[in-house]
């Protein structure tokens, strides 16, 4: 069995601007479990464990939604936090710029695996890229107070291809390989 999911990986000078953005948050609060900067990705749909050869299905499908639309843009967009309000459990930067095609290409992509026998999340699809995951609640005042005074720099990307990960969970937190690259049509 594998864990997977498929995700926006982020290029290099990105990465070190939320590096950065977690280094000023880490710098004054603790309890937070921190991302690998290698590791940053905007998740589009986690399968959890799957077995191997189910994988090849899981690209095919992938591969005719994306097919179907061109590279578009995105802009990194503010700090946040999952839940919204009340102690946080996720901290994350938000998107702006091309959010339809983005949205769009989720919808699909959703709809594509519950063929596949992976039903749709039940939440509503909220773009985001996680920078750490809330392990002690006792700063979680310092963490939000200390958020906003962060502006986070409007770095911006073109997303041309999707990536299948694996995840393999540590008790130093999950490490992610690539498993399939999937280009978006005209890439
Ligand atoms: P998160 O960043 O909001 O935690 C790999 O674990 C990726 O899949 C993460 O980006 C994570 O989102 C996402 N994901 C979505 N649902 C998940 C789940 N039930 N368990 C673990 N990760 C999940």
């Amino acid at each position: 069995m594998i864990r997977c999911f498929l995700a926006v990986s982020l290029p290099e000078d990105l990465k070190e601007i939320l590096r950065e953005i977690q280094g000023r948050l880490a710098a004054e609060t603790s309890g937070v479990r921190w991302v690998r900067p290698e590791g940053f990705h905007l998740t589009l749909k986690f399968f959890g464990n799957i077995p191997e050869e189910k994988l090849p299905a899981l690209v095919r499908a992938a591969e005719r939604v994306l097919q179907e639309f061109r590279p578009f843009e995105l802009v990194l967009e503010g700090l946040g936090f999952f839940p919204e309000s009340g102690p946080p459990r996720v901290v994350w930067v938000g998107l702006s710029g091309e959010l339809e095609p983005l949205l769009e290409m989720e919808r699909r992509l959703s709809r594509a695996f519950a063929k596949l026998g992976f039903p749709p999340e039940k939440r509503p699809f909220h773009p985001h890229i996680t920078l750490g995951r809330v392990k002690d609640g006792r700063r979680s005042r310092e963490l939000r107070a200390r958020a906003a005074e962060i502006r986070v720099p409007p770095g911006r990307f073109r997303l041309d291809h999707l990536t299948f990960y694996q995840s393999k969970l540590h008790p130093e937190g999950a490490l992610y390989s690539v498993l399939k690259e999937v280009p978006l049509g005209n890439a």
